[in-house]
């Protein structure tokens, strides 16, 4: 993902940088300064597979507490546990069992070549003796550095060591907000001084074990912000450029789907968290983190444990749609993992040992849904392998290929005897016979050889910025693969083998129904799909006489999961404002009037980011709707203006947790920008 221009480091933060910044950068990976994202992402693109470790003081009472018994890790927010009753935790923390060769071993005997381990959880205790607090693993009975022990040992069974780090943090008495249960008051918390505290943090944990992930989280709440997590990625590319950095360093992560909607986001790769997005997004590096069983911490009554089956069909089902599956274990008190864990890894590593090549450095899947299965893909010199796991095997004896229209090198059973499996096509669809016993029951793998790059016979898409313009639209068209040629009409009629070939875009001009269709040498191998465009005339502009600078903001007060009429409520303060931003308080809401400056006649784009709900209206037409109660997620509309002045209004709102506002506009072809101050006005 994108990483925003570098920001202005606060001067606290230059005398941490250069504390930590200047150490001995020996333990850290040596980066070339010009490293490409695509070279940074490469071993963890390859490895597909990593382990998941929460571990901490919550596993000694592992779930219980005060009669309740399906705690985690949240076990002292969740279950209102007093400071003073949580902090001797720490004099019983002493897990005797640990064995960091014994965890790294039975990831990499899993299959997994990544390990992220909490360095410190919400709870702020910290599995690694810092030199910034005592409330660490140094303070306990167990004395023993953890981290190091756990990063040697996965050197020694290359598994590459990787920390996750808590942004929140229930205990720094400078970290804010407090629990709204707790007693401890804030007076003297300093929001600046618990960053420069965290910048260290991190600062010594890539100077001491140089971790190849830094996994943050707890970003959600409202005292973190996007320039926040600007800084504090800037300060991880800084310490090391070959670490990677996830989306929950910022505040756009977009709740457990865990895509960042902002294109501000920073962030390396996009994390949803105990779900698999429907399809794989081309381009966009994403991870998909999920417990074991229903708690990412230690609980010794969850026996609500995936299968191993369940376990192996998510990490197909996710690298097929090319992201990485992070797998977690609850290690218990005593430093082992719980015997389900133990079991469940031991499975999968068989599956891994057998089919492996089929998942560490594989690619997305060519085709759309595959009813038997999934597919994944490597490629072999000129050539393709498609791996075919099959889950099911169909009552026909064969599993189809939709549309695949390449040439047939070969197709194997993996692991199996050495036996060519036949294979049929039909007028677009490919068949690949399959012998009586399939040889695994939770996933057989079948290596099908095609020549060159896959060709998956499927219907153009039809892109463009939007289905209306004001004077001009271009329209691409995109196909399923290299090989196909498509052809297209502009008046509705059925592409032929001899109506127009698509090369670049096609320009608009007026109102057009366009129609196309795939062909591969020669022939039809796709049905056809039409889209129409409207040429629309655009808004005129209104009369700004006597405008002056800003907008006028009402402020309300309530307590909304949505938001509510605001010319209904009673208002609490009118105020006129030079920009459109979040308050960070909660109970709130903002009414923004007045008028909007567009420079040119074109059909203009509004987006709006907003942490909860809000909704944009220009010359009073609803533009973009992003009511709910949610993280921060972007929406964008179109409407076509005149050059000129045009009545703007914005509702937002923000119930409690982080709060969020930003406005960006521009014409439809280009990427919107922040709506400059400049450009607002009010009248008398
Ligand atoms: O609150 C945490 C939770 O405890 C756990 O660490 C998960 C794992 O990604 N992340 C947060 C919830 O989104």
């Amino acid at each position: 993902m994108r990483v925003s221009p570098s920001l202005l480091v606060l001067p606290m933060f230059a005398a941490c940088v250069s504390d930590a910044g200047h150490s001995s950068s020996d333990a850290r990976s040596a980066a070339p300064a010009s490293l490409t994202q695509d070279e940074r992402m490469a071993w963890w693109r390859e490895a597909r597979f990593g382990m998941f470790i929460h571990w901490g003081l919550y596993a000694i009472p592992a779930g219980e507490w005060g009669g309740g018994t399906n705690y985690g890790e949240w076990i002292r927010e969740s279950a209102h546990i007093p400071l003073e009753q949580y902090t001797p935790f720490q004099a019983r923390f002493d897990p005797v069992n640990f064995d960091a060769d014994a965890w790294a071993r039975m990831a990499a005997d899993a299959g997994m070549k990544y390990l992220v381990i909490t360095s410190k959880h919400h709870d702020g205790f910290c599995l690694f003796d810092s030199e910034l607090t005592e409330w660490d693993v140094g303070g306990t009975p167990f004395k023993r550095d953890i981290l190091a022990e756990l990063k040697a040992a996965c050197e020694r069974h290359g598994v590459r060591f990787c920390t996750y780090h808590s942004i929140m943090d229930w205990h720094h008495p400078d970290y804010l907000p407090r629990r709204s249960w707790e007693e401890r008051s804030s007076t003297g918390a300093d929001f600046q001084r618990f960053r420069s505290y965290l910048h260290g943090q991190v600062s010594e944990i890539v100077r001491k074990y140089d971790p190849g992930v830094m996994w943050f989280d707890g970003e959600w709440e409202s005292t973190w912000t996007h320039e926040y997590g600007v800084q504090l990625f800037e300060l991880c590319r800084e310490l090391s450029p070959a670490m990677l950095v996830n989306n929950r360093v910022d505040v756009h992560r977009g709740g457990m789907a865990g895509f960042s909607a902002s294109s501000e986001a920073v962030g390396d790769f996009g994390t949803p968290e105990q779900e698999i997005p429907a399809r794989g997004m081309p381009g966009v590096d994403w991870e998909t983190c999920m417990t074991m069983n229903d708690h990412w911490g230690f609980n010794a009554r969850d026996t609500h444990w995936k299968s191993a089956r369940e376990c192996i069909r998510m990490l197909v089902d996710i690298a097929s749609k090319g992201g990485n599956y992070l797998l977690n274990v609850g290690p218990r008190a005593d430093g082992t993992f719980p015997p389900e864990a133990v079991e469940r890894l031991s499975a999968i590593g068989a599956w891994m040992k057998q089919y492996g090549e089929a998942i560490h450095g594989s690619g997305p899947s060519p085709f759309d849904e595959l009813a038997w299965g999934r597919c994944t893909t490597k490629r072999q010199g000129d050539d393709t392998l498609l791996y075919l796991h099959v889950f099911e095997r169909p009552e026909s004896g064969e599993i189809v290929l939709p549309g695949l229209g390449s040439e047939i090198e070969s197709a194997h059973l993996l692991g199996g005897p050495e036996l060519a499996l036949d294979v049929r096509r039909t007028s677009s669809d490919l068949y690949v016979a399959l012998p009586e016993m399939l040889p695994n029951a939770d996933c057989s793998v079948i290596a099908l050889l095609v020549r060159g790059t896959p060709v998956v016979y499927r219907a153009p898409t039809i892109e463009a910025p939007s289905e209306i313009f004001v004077d001009g639209l271009e329209v691409e068209l995109a196909g399923s693969s290299p090989e196909l040629e498509l052809r297209y009409t502009l008046d509705g009629s059925e592409p032929n083998a001899t109506s127009t070939r698509y090369s670049a875009h096609i320009a608009l001009r007026d109102s057009t129904t366009v129609r196309a269709r795939a062909f591969h040498r020669g022939r039809a191998v796709s049905s056809s799909v039409e889209r129409s465009f409207t040429r629309v005339e655009p808004k005129p502009a209104v009369s700004a006489e006597g405008a002056k600078p800003g907008l006028r903001r009402q402020r309300f007060s309530g307590n909304w999961n949505a938001l509510p009429d605001f010319g209904a409520l009673p208002l609490s303060e009118t105020q006129v404002v030079s920009k459109i931003s979040a308050a960070h308080e909660e109970y709130v809401g903002y009414r923004y009037s007045g008028l909007v400056e567009v420079q040119s006649t074109d059909l203009m784009r509004f987006t709006l980011a907003c942490d909860d709900g809000g909704r944009l209206w220009v010359d009073g037409e609803l533009v973009v709707d992003n009511d709910g109660l949610h993280g921060t997620l972007e929406a964008s509309g179109v409407v076509a203006l005149a050059a000129g002045y045009h009545a703007l209004r914005i509702d937002w709102f923000n119930k409690t947790g982080g709060a969020e506002l930003a406005v960006r506009m521009g014409p439809v072809r280009a990427n919107p920008v922040p709506l400059s101050p400049a450009l607002l006005a009010h009248l008398p």
